[in-house]
């Protein structure tokens, strides 16, 4: 039988290529799509045709529960969040009301209309913060350095305790950076995808940066949101870490993605302090050895290559 998937933030990165790959399988799918004066299709057009588009909103319960009636799933994706650590310290409370206590709504949503159906809650490794070991995993404790971080660990605690409290098949994906084409403009590696390629064009002649120093364990959307059905197809649900296993810096990111087009990096990056974070998580690098190990997942596109992917994409838009 033909299963039925919702999937909230299917607009985003994640959720798109999570739809390609759940259509592939022959899901029907769902997608719940916020309402704004100009909705954010461009990185589901090509799959409008083959989706059920639910207008609804993590901030509204009610439209939680519809969706979750009209779309009679056998699996829930919330991947719809605030997602840009920098702009939670612009406003923290909405971050907190759709970033954590969405989640919540959106497992009382599940719990009282579709409890049977398995539900699977993006996690961030942005909630290991300040982190108290390396490499992090599943048992790493928590040090938000962010309120998105804050959120994301009220929300990773709320889906355990669903879990716990009603039996219900829920769980967590801790997921580390994960970028492509399709990431927003203002994440670190598009906005130095974009920004390569503009110099290159003679369009721009300095690109503005924040601490370059920080390390990130970068990995390609496409692969993680394999990592995410997996962790749905288990016996029983478990929460896993996902990631590379490497970790590199952003100076690192720059110096491949400006030498991938024949550019020294130090002739354009300036730093400029509007890019800064408050408090700023320096490293972060997974053990991803029980995804491994339990979905026999691994990630295929290297670093190298991710970062060659978008360069070459804003070189040819
Ligand atoms: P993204 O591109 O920013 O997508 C976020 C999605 O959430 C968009 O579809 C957005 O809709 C939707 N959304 C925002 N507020 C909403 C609301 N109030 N109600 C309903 N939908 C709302 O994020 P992503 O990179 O795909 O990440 C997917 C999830 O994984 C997020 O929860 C993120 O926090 C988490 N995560 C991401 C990473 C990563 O490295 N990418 C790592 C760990 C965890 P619009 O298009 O209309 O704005
Ligand atoms: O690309 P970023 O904005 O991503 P960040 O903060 O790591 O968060 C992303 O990953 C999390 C998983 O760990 C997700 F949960 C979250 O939703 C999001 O997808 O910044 C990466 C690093 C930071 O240390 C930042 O300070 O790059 C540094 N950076 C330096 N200059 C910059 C810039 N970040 C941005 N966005 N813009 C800059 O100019």
């Amino acid at each position: 039988m033909t299963k039925s998937a919702l999937i909230t933030g299917i607009t985003g990165q994640d959720g798109s290529y999570l739809t390609e790959v759940l259509l592939e399988k022959g899901y029907t799918v769902h997608g719940l799509v916020q309402r704004s004066a100009n909705y954010q299709y461009e990185n589901i057009e090509h799959l409008l045709p083959d989706i059920h588009v639910i207008t609804g909103d993590l901030a509204d319960f009610s439209s939680l529960v519809r969706a979750v009636k009209q779309s009679a799933p056998d699996e829930i994706y919330n991947l719809a969040a605030q997602s840009f650590v920098k702009a939670s310290w612009d406003i923290p409370e909405l971050t907190g009301d759709i970033t954590g206590v969405g989640v919540c709504r959106m497992l009382e949503a599940m719990h009282l209309e579709a409890p049977e159906a398995r539900f699977y809650q993006a996690s961030s490794s942005e909630m290991f913060g300040k982190v108290l070991e390396t490499p992090q995993n599943e048992n790493t404790p928590f040090y938000p350095r962010s309120p998105y971080g804050v959120s994301k660990a009220y929300g990773h605690y709320a889906t355990v305790n669903y879990r716990e409290s009603f039996n219900l098949y829920a769980c967590s994906g801790i997921l580390f950076n994960h970028e492509s084409p399709r990431r927003g403009r203002e994440f670190v590696t598009r906005k130095i995808a974009i920004g390569v390629s503009r110099i290159k064009k003679g369009l721009d002649t300095q690109l503005k940066m924040g601490n370059i120093d920080a390390k990130r364990d970068w990995g390609f959307a496409g692969d993680y949101v394999v990592a995410m059905w997996k962790m749905l197809q288990q016996e029983t649900p478990e929460d896993f870490v996902v990631g590379t296993g490497e970790t590199h810096s952003v100076k690192e990111f720059l110096e491949l993605a400006f030498g991938h087009v024949g550019l020294n990096w130090q002739d354009y990056v300036v730093e400029d302090s509007e890019f800064m974070r408050p408090t700023e998580v320096d490293l972060l690098l997974s053990d991803p050895s029980k995804a491994k190990e339990k979905l026999d997942w691994t990630p295929k596109v290297s670093f190298p290559d991710l970062v060659a992917m978008m360069v070459d994409s804003e070189m040819k838009a």
